[in-house]
């Protein structure tokens, strides 16, 4: 992929929120991927929400888990992403479980029922880590994938590996996705059975289908 509608669409700034428990890496991500300057503010309740600008990608970033009065607060954060990209801690074995929970209840948001899901197997570098494949298997993966499109990245925040991977393919994706939401709706205001070959409504079904076809492939 990579083609001109994907240039096209990747003007409009992509927004990722970046989840996980505690420890996982997340903060370590934010610094490595070096998108810009990382600012940390602290709402009222009293939690740490680190955010990155950048131009193509906006991150927002903080300690999932806790208690249920901080979720109101999440959900405010979670209005209009693009991705959502869980860190697991790969070498924490005795909290693989409650990662699993955590991401479960993550996913019950009304508002990131549209996102790509992308978890991020943290920690690879370290001897003993569950593999990406073990990871995607404890966190039952194909049950998210049910409604949503998910993948599962191997990455270690320390030594950058599988980060920049990542983020290319989720760049790619969104910018696929959007192009077909936009051509979609344009295809949508052409009556039916008007679409004569070489006509702006043929063009637009064509294209749409081809961007459906290719997204059905990632
Ligand atoms: P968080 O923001 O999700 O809470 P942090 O997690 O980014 O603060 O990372 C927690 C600890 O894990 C840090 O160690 C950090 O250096 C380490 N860490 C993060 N990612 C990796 C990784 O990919 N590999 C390894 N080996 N360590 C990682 P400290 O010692 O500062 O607590
Ligand atoms: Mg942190």
């Amino acid at each position: 992929m990579g083609g001109t509608f994907c240039k096209l669409f990747r003007k409009r700034q992509m927004k990722v929120i970046l989840n996980g428990l505690d420890a996982a890496g997340k903060t370590t991500i934010l610094y490595k991927l070096k998108l810009g300057q990382v600012v940390t503010t602290i709402p009222t309740i009293g939690f740490n929400v680190e955010t990155v600008d950048h131009s193509i990608v906006q991150m927002v970033t903080w300690d999932v888990g806790g208690r249920g009065k901080m979720r109101a607060l999440y959900r405010y954060y979670y209005q209009g992403s693009d991705a959502l990209f869980f860190v697991v801690d790969s070498n924490d074995r005795d909290r693989i479980d409650e990662a699993k929970e955590e991401l479960f209840r993550t996913m019950e948001e009304y508002t990131l029922k549209d996102v790509i899901v992308v978890i991020l197997a943290n920690k690879q570098d370290k001897v003993g880590a569950f593999t990406s494949e073990e990871v995607g298997d404890k966190l039952d993966l194909d049950v998210i994938r049910k409604s949503h499109m998910c993948e599962v990245f191997g990455t270690s925040a320390t030594t950058g590996e599988g980060l920049n991977e990542m983020l290319d393919w989720v760049v790619e994706v969104v910018s696929t996705k959007r192009a077909a939401k936009v051509l979609e709706s344009k295809s949508e205001c052409v009556p039916k059975g008007k679409e004569e070959r070489g006509s702006k409504s043929f063009y637009f079904s064509s294209t749409v289908s081809f961007i459906k076809h290719v997204f059905s492939k990632v």
